[in-house]
């Protein structure tokens, strides 16, 4: 049998000779219509060297299959990646909700989850400063439920009518095609320093929370307030919060944007990685749930989508846990045909007037048919219920549904098969009936007014470090902005958000500081900070499904290599070896060693915190190659935890780094100091590196 990336011999170039394809040993290549094809490397010609005929059908249906086998990409989160798992329930919340899957505790409900960013084109990085969506589909026993959220529980706009315009904006301008997957230039900041109401979600964006360290580590958020319903009728508010169990982490920019050159597939091959080892991410499934009461009381609209509730003020109760542990079978069937909806809802879930949902409730039935091509895109394999489905649609291009009986209407006569579904007034989703009143005007709402306290709040909340990181992306992006009263009105509009941020980021930019704009409403700088708002003050608390890259060498130390291998798989984390050449190396016990990596292709920006191990040797060879120095430096200026034996001190003094420069970089003499080395890696980021960002 032929080995993968070997061909046979006898199939390829068959030298002039009319083809004898071998009898295959696996199943038998047909076309689309199942009949058995015999040659697949050879068109069909008249003579050897004469045209090719219009006859040869199994070459026409070949070419015609690929010529259509894309489909548009998605208008914004064309970039994502998907996997399934199971929400289990962990507490029965009937009392506040009919949702089928929240009736009994234990309950498992099949899930799908696309995560995705959202500006860049299908073939982008994956560490793009961005927004990330956090898509779950729900198929409960009552119907698809879609949970389609981002990684930032607020938006960059209150109305739903001003989408286009925020996509038009981030997106590559129109004039030069560029740039790709980047916030950072002229027409998004345009439209961001004339929009006032977006500036709390560009504090988030701002923030690492925009540069998450994969999937895995990430929040995410329904955003919206929406409604649970109970069986007699009683609603309350609820907004729906992912909480990771691996923590949150997040990377820094200068590591970001050479990850997006190193491995621009970073977040998928992570998540695939997980899963495939075991490690199968989980989220907790939290709600916060408040009446009209509270929604009254609220200093801001419960209904604006830029807003915020503090977990201090209404606390988020967990109720389920979701688990991804299933990679899919072919990443177009299932991650590019999965068709996401917020109108995806079931008995026990109801929408609230938010502008942005009501808005969003209508544009993505469009955009699946414009994508999925077909009315019936519900009936792909990922995108069916997986609960009874029964109605009257009827027909439309791809029907596989064979729908029997003879009525395809109601009211009919018709008994037994020939009579069709009928709907259940006591099982069917019933809006819940409210008062609506007033005049029809195209007006925003009072209560709406307040662009940024919150954004206040948010940079309050944010230790030292994150703000720094917060005034270095403020900078960098103004910084790519061509037009400088952009600029200008971007550090007017900051002043109202906070004085010394604004000084900072004019600093930064070497720009006068301007006058304040005129806000709509007078921003608060009182409200009470929220430490739920900050990534490092709910960093993990072990290095469990992080990694950890060791530079290695002819003459590595066994002893230290096993020593590190033990304590990382202790730790539940991974150990990579990097090489000079990825054909592996000798070890000082004579034992060849397989590496994963040659040098030139694992900058330490993919690792979490990095070993280095060469021999003295090794290290001196080592110090003359610019990618094992810039291993070095880059970990080091991307405040990681840095371990070395002591044949690394060539190599580290190529690189200006010293043994034990600070509290980071540690020695590594005994297996206990392995050990400890993994434990200290917890903390993720040394930040007290006497370093700037
Ligand atoms: Fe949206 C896709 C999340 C506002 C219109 N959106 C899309 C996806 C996510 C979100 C996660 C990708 C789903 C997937 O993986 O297939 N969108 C959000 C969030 C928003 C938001 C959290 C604000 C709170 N979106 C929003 C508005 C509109 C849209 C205001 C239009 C009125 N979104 C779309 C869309 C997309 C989409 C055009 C493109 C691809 C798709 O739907 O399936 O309909």
């Amino acid at each position: 049998m032929s080995q993968p990336g070997s061909h046979d011999s006898d199939v390829i170039g068959n030298g002039g000779e009319l083809h004898q394809a071998p009898a295959p040993d696996g199943p038998v290549m047909t076309t689309a219509q199942g009949g058995a094809i015999s040659d697949d490397q050879n068109s069909l010609r008249v003579g050897d060297r004469g045209p090719t005929l219009i006859e040869d059908f199994a070459f026409r249906e070949k070419m015609f299959h690929f010529d259509h086998e894309r489909i548009p990409e998605r208008v914004v989160h064309a970039r994502g990646y998907g996997a399934h798992g199971t929400l289990e329930t962990l507490e029965a919340i009937p009392e506040l909700t009919m949702a089928a899957p929240f009736q009994e505790k234990g309950t498992k409900t099949e899930a799908f989850v696309r995560f995705s960013t959202v500006a860049g084109n299908m073939g982008s990085g994956d560490v793009a400063r961005d927004v990330r969506g956090f898509a779950v589909k729900l198929y409960t026993s009552a119907g698809n439920w879609d949970i389609v959220g981002n990684n930032i529980p607020v938006f960059f706009i209150q109305d739903a009518i001003k989408f286009p315009d925020l996509v038009h904006a981030v997106k590559e301008e129109q004039d030069r095609g560029w740039p790709q997957a980047a916030s950072a230039h002229d027409t998004f900041w345009d439209f961001i320093s004339l929009m006032p109401e977006s500036t709390h979600m560009m504090l988030w964006a701002m923030s690492d929370r925009a540069i998450p360290r994969s999937f895995r580590f990430m929040e995410g958020f329904g955003v919206h307030t929406f409604r649970f319903v109970n069986a007699e009728g009683k609603t309350s508010f609820v907004k729906f919060h992912w909480k990771p169990k691996q923590g949150l982490q997040s990377v820094v920019w200068d590591e970001a944007l050479k990850i997006n050159g190193a491995d621009p597939d970073f977040h998928r091959r992570d998540l695939w990685n997980a899963i495939q080892n075991g490690d199968a991410p989980q989220w907790d499934l939290g709600v916060q749930v408040f009446d009209e009461k509270f929604a009254e009381s609220f200093d801001f609209d419960v209904l604006d989508a830029t807003k915020i509730i503090p977990e201090e003020l209404v606390p988020v109760r967990t109720i389920a846990r979701l688990t991804l542990d299933r990679v899919v079978d072919n990443v177009f069937a299932e991650t590019e045909q999965v068709a996401f909806m917020t109108q995806n809802v079931i008995p026990g879930i109801d929408f609230s007037n938010d502008p942005l949902l009501q808005g969003r409730n209508f544009s993505y039935l469009d955009t699946q048919l414009k994508r999925l091509g077909s009315t019936n895109f519900t009936q792909l394999p990922v995108n069916a219920p997986r609960c009874p489905v029964a109605h009257f649609q009827r027909d439309g291009h791809m029907q596989t549904s064979h729908q029997q009986g003879r009525a395809n209407y109601e009211p009919n006569s018709f008994s037994g098969a020939d009579r069709g579904p009928r709907a259940d007034n006591a099982r069917g989703f019933a809006t819940v009936p409210r008062e609506e009143s007033g005049q029809t005007l195209r007006i925003r709402a009072e209560s709406f007014a307040d662009h940024y306290s919150q954004a206040n709040q948010f940079w309050r909340s944010q230790t030292p470090v994150e703000q720094e990181h917060i005034v270095a992306a403020f900078t960098f992006e103004l910084g790519k902005c061509e037009i400088e009263d952009i600029r200008t009105r971007m550090l007017s509009n900051l002043r109202n958000v906070d004085d010394e941020l604004a000084q900072r980021v004019a600093d930064g930019l070497g720009m006068p500081l301007p006058e304040a704009s005129t806000p709509a409403a007078a921003p608060r700088h009182d409200l009470p900070t929220s430490d739920a708002l900050s990534i490092l003050k709910n960093g993990p608390t072990s290095f469990a499904g992080r990694k950890i890259g060791a530079l290695v060498s002819n003459g590595t130390d066994a002893d230290a290599v096993a020593a590190l291998g033990a304590a990382v798989t202790k730790a539940g984390a991974m150990l990579e070896l990097v090489g000079p050449v990825v054909g592996g190396v000798t070890l000082s016990d004579g034992s060849a060693c397989k590496v994963d990596h040659g040098v030139d292709g694992a900058p330490s920006v993919l690792f979490d915190a990095v070993a280095l191990l060469p021999s003295a040797e090794g290290a001196a060879a080592l110090a003359k190659r610019a990618s094992a120095k810039n291993f070095v430096t880059d970990a080091f200026h991307h405040y990681k935890f840095i371990a070395h034996d002591e044949g690394a001190a060539a190599l580290m003094a190529a690189a200006g780094v010293e043994p034990g420069a600070d509290g980071g970089v540690v020695a590594l003499g005994t297996a206990k100091d392995a050990s400890a080395f993994v434990d200290t890696c917890a903390a993720l980021r040394f930040w007290d590196r006497d370093i700037q960002p």
